[in-house]
Protein backbone atom coordinates (compact mmCIF):
# COMPACT_ATOMS: atom_id res chain seq x y z
CA UNK A 1 0.00 0.00 0.00
CA UNK A 2 2.78 2.40 0.93
CA UNK A 3 3.83 1.86 -3.05
CA UNK A 4 0.51 2.41 -4.09
CA UNK A 5 0.74 5.83 -2.63
CA UNK A 6 3.57 6.77 -4.12
CA UNK A 7 2.60 6.22 -7.75
CA UNK A 8 1.90 8.54 -9.99
CA UNK A 9 -1.53 9.31 -10.69
CA UNK A 10 -3.02 11.43 -13.35
CA UNK A 11 -6.94 12.32 -12.56
CA UNK A 12 -8.55 13.58 -16.14
CA UNK A 13 -11.61 15.71 -14.96
CA UNK A 14 -10.68 17.06 -11.28
CA UNK A 15 -12.92 20.24 -11.72
CA UNK A 16 -16.04 18.72 -12.39
CA UNK A 17 -18.43 17.20 -9.28
CA UNK A 18 -17.30 13.41 -9.79
CA UNK A 19 -13.66 14.14 -10.64
CA UNK A 20 -13.49 17.11 -7.60
CA UNK A 21 -14.53 14.34 -5.24
CA UNK A 22 -11.92 11.99 -6.39
CA UNK A 23 -9.35 14.53 -5.95
CA UNK A 24 -10.36 15.13 -2.28
CA UNK A 25 -10.35 11.63 -1.57
CA UNK A 26 -6.89 10.73 -3.23
CA UNK A 27 -5.79 13.65 -1.02
CA UNK A 28 -7.55 12.29 2.25
CA UNK A 29 -5.43 9.28 1.85
CA UNK A 30 -2.56 10.52 1.23
CA UNK A 31 -1.58 9.91 -2.34
CA UNK A 32 1.85 11.55 -2.89
CA UNK A 33 1.54 11.92 -6.36
CA UNK A 34 -1.18 13.09 -7.83
CA UNK A 35 -1.04 15.21 -10.55
CA UNK A 36 -4.15 17.58 -12.36
CA UNK A 37 -3.85 18.87 -15.40
CA UNK A 38 -6.63 19.48 -17.68
CA UNK A 39 -8.66 21.97 -19.27
CA UNK A 40 -8.15 25.08 -19.86
CA UNK A 41 -4.29 23.85 -19.92
CA UNK A 42 -4.94 20.94 -21.98
CA UNK A 43 -7.38 20.15 -24.31
CA UNK A 44 -8.60 16.22 -23.60
CA UNK A 45 -10.21 16.55 -27.14
CA UNK A 46 -6.82 16.91 -29.13
CA UNK A 47 -4.55 14.04 -29.52
CA UNK A 48 -0.91 15.99 -29.44
CA UNK A 49 -1.80 17.41 -26.79
CA UNK A 50 -2.69 14.25 -24.74
CA UNK A 51 0.05 12.33 -26.22
CA UNK A 52 2.34 15.35 -25.17
CA UNK A 53 1.11 15.49 -21.20
CA UNK A 54 1.76 11.74 -21.00
CA UNK A 55 4.92 11.65 -22.26
CA UNK A 56 5.79 14.24 -20.32
CA UNK A 57 4.17 13.51 -17.65
CA UNK A 58 4.46 9.63 -17.48
CA UNK A 59 1.50 8.52 -15.00
CA UNK A 60 1.50 5.23 -13.65
CA UNK A 61 -2.20 5.27 -13.17
CA UNK A 62 -4.56 6.82 -14.95
CA UNK A 63 -8.61 7.81 -13.40
CA UNK A 64 -10.76 8.96 -16.57
CA UNK A 65 -13.36 11.61 -14.63
CA UNK A 66 -13.57 13.97 -17.59
CA UNK A 67 -15.96 13.67 -19.82
CA UNK A 68 -18.78 16.47 -21.53
CA UNK A 69 -22.02 15.82 -19.18
CA UNK A 70 -25.64 16.84 -18.43
CA UNK A 71 -28.71 15.94 -17.59
CA UNK A 72 -31.50 15.26 -20.00
CA UNK A 73 -32.16 18.68 -22.08
CA UNK A 74 -28.38 18.93 -22.47
CA UNK A 75 -28.03 15.38 -23.80
CA UNK A 76 -30.99 16.08 -26.08
CA UNK A 77 -29.99 19.19 -27.65
CA UNK A 78 -26.21 18.81 -27.71
CA UNK A 79 -26.28 15.55 -29.24
CA UNK A 80 -23.10 15.71 -31.36
CA UNK A 81 -21.10 17.25 -28.83
CA UNK A 82 -21.71 15.05 -26.07
CA UNK A 83 -20.48 11.81 -28.96
CA UNK A 84 -17.59 13.86 -30.12
CA UNK A 85 -16.04 15.10 -27.12
CA UNK A 86 -16.79 11.91 -24.85
CA UNK A 87 -14.92 9.85 -27.78
CA UNK A 88 -11.95 11.61 -28.28
CA UNK A 89 -11.31 12.65 -24.46
CA UNK A 90 -11.87 8.87 -23.83
CA UNK A 91 -9.61 7.71 -26.95
CA UNK A 92 -6.65 10.00 -26.39
CA UNK A 93 -6.46 9.01 -22.77
CA UNK A 94 -6.76 5.28 -23.50
CA UNK A 95 -4.48 4.80 -26.16
CA UNK A 96 -1.58 7.54 -24.67
CA UNK A 97 -2.56 5.14 -21.56
CA UNK A 98 -1.49 2.48 -23.86
CA UNK A 99 1.61 3.76 -25.33
CA UNK A 100 3.04 5.01 -22.41
CA UNK A 101 2.63 1.63 -20.39
CA UNK A 102 -0.12 2.64 -17.92
CA UNK A 103 0.23 0.02 -14.92
CA UNK A 104 -4.06 0.92 -14.34
CA UNK A 105 -6.49 3.04 -15.57
CA UNK A 106 -10.02 3.36 -14.12
CA UNK A 107 -12.68 4.49 -17.09
CA UNK A 108 -15.82 6.21 -16.00
CA UNK A 109 -19.29 5.52 -17.53
CA UNK A 110 -22.77 5.87 -16.63
CA UNK A 111 -25.94 3.63 -16.47
CA UNK A 112 -27.34 4.79 -19.52
CA UNK A 113 -25.22 2.36 -21.50
CA UNK A 114 -28.01 0.15 -20.88
CA UNK A 115 -30.58 -0.76 -23.55
CA UNK A 116 -34.07 1.66 -22.63
CA UNK A 117 -35.93 -1.52 -21.96
CA UNK A 118 -33.72 -3.94 -20.27
CA UNK A 119 -35.12 -5.63 -17.05
CA UNK A 120 -34.50 -4.38 -14.07
CA UNK A 121 -32.11 -4.46 -11.83
CA UNK A 122 -29.40 -3.73 -14.84
CA UNK A 123 -27.23 -6.71 -14.58
CA UNK A 124 -23.41 -5.75 -16.13
CA UNK A 125 -24.02 -8.44 -18.56
CA UNK A 126 -27.02 -7.05 -20.01
CA UNK A 127 -24.51 -4.13 -22.27
CA UNK A 128 -25.55 -4.25 -25.94
CA UNK A 129 -28.26 -6.44 -25.68
CA UNK A 130 -31.26 -4.09 -26.55
CA UNK A 131 -31.67 -0.07 -28.09
CA UNK A 132 -30.59 3.01 -26.06
CA UNK A 133 -33.02 5.67 -24.80
CA UNK A 134 -33.37 8.35 -27.51
CA UNK A 135 -32.08 11.41 -25.44
CA UNK A 136 -28.80 9.89 -24.04
CA UNK A 137 -28.08 8.02 -27.43
CA UNK A 138 -25.37 9.62 -28.23
CA UNK A 139 -23.55 10.13 -24.96
CA UNK A 140 -24.01 6.49 -23.99
CA UNK A 141 -22.25 5.30 -27.49
CA UNK A 142 -19.29 6.97 -26.42
CA UNK A 143 -19.63 5.35 -22.69
CA UNK A 144 -19.79 2.31 -24.55
CA UNK A 145 -17.03 2.62 -26.80
CA UNK A 146 -14.85 3.79 -23.68
CA UNK A 147 -16.01 0.44 -21.94
CA UNK A 148 -15.15 -1.51 -25.56
CA UNK A 149 -11.38 0.14 -26.00
CA UNK A 150 -11.04 -0.82 -22.30
CA UNK A 151 -11.52 -4.45 -22.73
CA UNK A 152 -9.95 -4.76 -26.13
CA UNK A 153 -6.54 -3.14 -25.13
CA UNK A 154 -6.89 -6.07 -22.22
CA UNK A 155 -8.16 -8.51 -24.53
CA UNK A 156 -5.03 -7.49 -27.29
CA UNK A 157 -2.10 -6.09 -25.09
CA UNK A 158 -2.88 -7.30 -21.75
CA UNK A 159 -3.72 -3.88 -20.36
CA UNK A 160 -4.85 -2.80 -16.69
CA UNK A 161 -8.21 -0.62 -18.16
CA UNK A 162 -11.33 -1.29 -16.38
CA UNK A 163 -14.55 0.35 -16.61
CA UNK A 164 -16.89 1.64 -13.74
CA UNK A 165 -20.74 2.27 -14.37
CA UNK A 166 -21.82 4.89 -11.79
CA UNK A 167 -25.75 5.81 -11.01
CA UNK A 168 -26.91 8.75 -11.26
CA UNK A 169 -24.83 11.03 -9.12
CA UNK A 170 -24.90 14.43 -7.01
CA UNK A 171 -23.24 16.10 -4.16
CA UNK A 172 -20.92 19.24 -3.89
CA UNK A 173 -19.52 21.00 -6.87
CA UNK A 174 -22.65 19.58 -8.91
CA UNK A 175 -23.95 21.82 -11.83
CA UNK A 176 -27.20 24.13 -10.67
CA UNK A 177 -28.07 25.71 -14.02
CA UNK A 178 -31.15 24.83 -14.98
CA UNK A 179 -31.06 24.21 -18.75
CA UNK A 180 -28.25 21.54 -18.58
CA UNK A 181 -28.08 20.19 -14.72
CA UNK A 182 -29.43 16.66 -13.71
CA UNK A 183 -32.21 16.52 -11.99
CA UNK A 184 -31.17 17.21 -8.63
CA UNK A 185 -29.72 19.74 -8.28
CA UNK A 186 -32.51 21.37 -10.71
CA UNK A 187 -35.07 20.60 -7.85
CA UNK A 188 -32.69 21.78 -5.50
CA UNK A 189 -32.77 24.81 -6.99
CA UNK A 190 -36.33 25.47 -8.18
CA UNK A 191 -37.65 24.66 -4.48
CA UNK A 192 -35.03 26.78 -2.78
CA UNK A 193 -35.80 30.19 -5.64
CA UNK A 194 -39.54 29.27 -5.05
CA UNK A 195 -39.19 29.53 -1.00
CA UNK A 196 -37.29 32.57 -1.29
CA UNK A 197 -39.46 34.22 -4.14
CA UNK A 198 -42.97 32.94 -1.72
CA UNK A 199 -43.98 31.39 -5.62
CA UNK A 200 -46.72 28.83 -5.30
CA UNK A 201 -45.72 26.31 -7.26
CA UNK A 202 -43.03 24.84 -9.09
CA UNK A 203 -42.62 23.42 -12.37
CA UNK A 204 -40.70 19.85 -13.14
CA UNK A 205 -40.33 18.28 -16.37
CA UNK A 206 -42.04 15.12 -17.55
CA UNK A 207 -44.39 13.08 -15.95
CA UNK A 208 -42.25 12.20 -12.43
CA UNK A 209 -43.17 8.84 -12.69
CA UNK A 210 -40.01 7.60 -13.90
CA UNK A 211 -37.82 5.86 -11.48
CA UNK A 212 -33.97 6.86 -10.90
CA UNK A 213 -30.91 5.66 -8.72
CA UNK A 214 -28.81 8.72 -6.74
CA UNK A 215 -25.57 8.12 -5.15
CA UNK A 216 -23.78 10.56 -3.28
CA UNK A 217 -20.32 11.83 -4.97
CA UNK A 218 -18.56 11.02 -2.19
CA UNK A 219 -19.23 7.47 -1.88
CA UNK A 220 -18.62 7.23 -5.36
CA UNK A 221 -14.90 8.58 -4.74
CA UNK A 222 -14.56 5.67 -2.00
CA UNK A 223 -15.28 3.17 -4.97
CA UNK A 224 -12.78 4.36 -6.93
CA UNK A 225 -10.25 4.32 -4.23
CA UNK A 226 -10.93 0.71 -3.26
CA UNK A 227 -10.67 -0.36 -7.23
CA UNK A 228 -7.62 1.47 -6.79
CA UNK A 229 -6.33 -0.65 -4.51
CA UNK A 230 -7.77 -3.87 -4.52
CA UNK A 231 -9.52 -4.69 -7.97
CA UNK A 232 -7.34 -4.89 -11.33
CA UNK A 233 -8.98 -6.11 -14.68
CA UNK A 234 -8.25 -9.48 -14.95
CA UNK A 235 -10.88 -9.91 -11.96
CA UNK A 236 -13.49 -8.40 -14.55
CA UNK A 237 -12.63 -9.86 -17.62
CA UNK A 238 -12.29 -13.31 -16.33
CA UNK A 239 -15.59 -13.44 -14.77
CA UNK A 240 -17.01 -12.70 -18.00
CA UNK A 241 -17.89 -8.83 -17.52
CA UNK A 242 -16.63 -5.71 -19.48
CA UNK A 243 -17.52 -3.15 -16.39
CA UNK A 244 -18.70 -3.00 -12.97
CA UNK A 245 -21.77 -1.22 -11.54
CA UNK A 246 -21.61 1.08 -9.05
CA UNK A 247 -24.81 2.23 -7.44
CA UNK A 248 -27.07 1.89 -4.03
CA UNK A 249 -29.21 -0.36 -5.57
CA UNK A 250 -32.41 2.01 -4.49
CA UNK A 251 -34.53 3.50 -6.61
CA UNK A 252 -36.81 6.85 -6.08
CA UNK A 253 -39.79 8.17 -8.44
CA UNK A 254 -38.75 11.70 -9.67
CA UNK A 255 -41.85 13.10 -8.28
CA UNK A 256 -41.00 11.14 -4.44
CA UNK A 257 -37.87 12.94 -4.83
CA UNK A 258 -39.62 16.16 -4.95
CA UNK A 259 -41.38 15.40 -2.23
CA UNK A 260 -38.07 15.11 -0.58
CA UNK A 261 -36.71 17.65 -1.83
CA UNK A 262 -39.42 20.33 -0.87
CA UNK A 263 -39.18 19.21 2.30
CA UNK A 264 -35.51 19.65 3.34
CA UNK A 265 -35.82 22.86 1.53
CA UNK A 266 -38.91 24.33 3.36
CA UNK A 267 -41.14 24.65 -0.27
CA UNK A 268 -44.27 24.02 1.37
CA UNK A 269 -46.48 25.52 -2.36
CA UNK A 270 -47.88 23.17 -5.52
CA UNK A 271 -45.90 20.86 -7.70
CA UNK A 272 -46.61 20.57 -10.87
CA UNK A 273 -45.58 18.59 -14.45
CA UNK A 274 -44.46 19.83 -17.88
CA UNK A 275 -45.08 16.99 -20.09
CA UNK A 276 -43.69 18.54 -23.02
CA UNK A 277 -40.61 18.00 -21.52
CA UNK A 278 -38.49 14.49 -21.78
CA UNK A 279 -38.97 11.28 -19.17
CA UNK A 280 -36.14 9.57 -20.03
CA UNK A 281 -35.92 5.77 -19.58
CA UNK A 282 -38.72 4.98 -17.84
CA UNK A 283 -35.96 2.93 -15.09
CA UNK A 284 -32.55 2.31 -14.87
CA UNK A 285 -31.69 0.86 -11.61
CA UNK A 286 -28.31 -0.96 -11.52
CA UNK A 287 -27.69 -4.35 -9.62
CA UNK A 288 -24.53 -3.77 -8.10
CA UNK A 289 -24.34 -6.85 -6.30
CA UNK A 290 -20.62 -7.71 -7.78
CA UNK A 291 -19.08 -4.99 -6.41
CA UNK A 292 -21.16 -5.71 -3.25
CA UNK A 293 -19.30 -8.97 -3.24
CA UNK A 294 -16.19 -7.64 -3.74
CA UNK A 295 -16.26 -5.48 -1.00
CA UNK A 296 -17.77 -2.32 -1.57
CA UNK A 297 -21.08 -0.43 -0.48
CA UNK A 298 -22.61 2.65 -0.44
CA UNK A 299 -22.49 5.13 2.70
CA UNK A 300 -24.47 8.05 2.39
CA UNK A 301 -28.48 7.64 2.10
CA UNK A 302 -30.44 9.61 -0.05
CA UNK A 303 -31.98 12.17 2.66
CA UNK A 304 -28.50 12.62 4.17
CA UNK A 305 -26.64 13.23 0.92
CA UNK A 306 -29.25 15.65 -0.33
CA UNK A 307 -29.03 17.68 3.03
CA UNK A 308 -25.01 17.94 2.48
CA UNK A 309 -25.64 19.18 -1.27
CA UNK A 310 -28.14 21.38 0.05
CA UNK A 311 -25.62 22.91 2.82
CA UNK A 312 -23.02 23.26 -0.06
CA UNK A 313 -25.15 24.99 -2.93
CA UNK A 314 -26.41 27.33 0.38
CA UNK A 315 -22.83 28.38 1.08
CA UNK A 316 -21.95 29.03 -2.55
CA UNK A 317 -23.45 32.21 -3.92
CA UNK A 318 -21.56 31.15 -7.47
CA UNK A 319 -23.59 28.11 -7.77
CA UNK A 320 -26.78 29.63 -7.91
CA UNK A 321 -25.88 31.72 -10.58
O1 LIG B 1 -31.28 13.77 -14.25
P1 LIG B 1 -31.88 13.89 -15.59
O2 LIG B 1 -31.69 15.19 -16.29
O3 LIG B 1 -31.30 12.78 -16.55
O4 LIG B 1 -33.46 13.64 -15.49
P2 LIG B 1 -31.55 11.23 -16.86
C1 LIG B 1 -34.01 12.61 -14.75
C2 LIG B 1 -35.53 12.71 -14.77
O5 LIG B 1 -35.92 13.86 -14.02
C3 LIG B 1 -36.16 12.84 -16.13
C4 LIG B 1 -36.92 14.58 -14.73
O6 LIG B 1 -37.33 12.04 -16.18
C5 LIG B 1 -36.53 14.32 -16.20
O7 LIG B 1 -37.62 14.59 -17.06
N1 LIG B 1 -36.93 15.98 -14.32
C6 LIG B 1 -37.98 16.62 -13.73
C7 LIG B 1 -35.96 16.90 -14.50
N2 LIG B 1 -37.71 17.91 -13.55
C8 LIG B 1 -36.45 18.11 -14.01
C9 LIG B 1 -35.61 19.28 -14.07
O8 LIG B 1 -35.97 20.38 -13.66
N3 LIG B 1 -34.36 19.08 -14.59
C10 LIG B 1 -33.92 17.87 -15.04
N4 LIG B 1 -32.68 17.75 -15.52
N5 LIG B 1 -34.72 16.76 -15.01
C11 LIG B 1 -29.16 11.56 -17.79
C12 LIG B 1 -28.56 11.25 -19.13
O9 LIG B 1 -30.40 10.99 -17.89
O10 LIG B 1 -28.50 10.95 -16.71
C13 LIG B 1 -27.10 11.20 -19.14
O11 LIG B 1 -29.09 12.17 -20.06
C14 LIG B 1 -26.52 10.49 -17.95
O12 LIG B 1 -26.68 10.60 -20.32
C15 LIG B 1 -27.14 10.97 -16.67
O13 LIG B 1 -26.66 9.09 -18.08
C16 LIG B 1 -26.63 10.24 -15.45
O14 LIG B 1 -31.36 10.36 -15.66
O15 LIG B 1 -32.83 11.03 -17.58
Amino acid sequence: MNDLKKKKIYLAGHTGMVGSAILRKLNSEVFENVIVKDFPGVDLRKQAEVENLFATEKPEIVIIAAAKVGGILANNIYRAEFLYDNLMIEANLINSAFQTGVEKLIFLGSSCIYPKLAPQPLKEEYLLTGSLEFTNEPYAVAKIAGIKLCENYFRQYGCNFLSVMPTNLYGINDNFDLQTSHVLPALLRKFHEAKERNNEKVILWGTGKPLREFLYVDDLAEAIIFLIKKINAQNLYSDGITHLNIGTGKDISINDLAKIISDIVGFEGKIEYDSTKPDGTPRKLLDVSRINKLGWKYQTELEDGIKKTYQWYLSKPEAMI
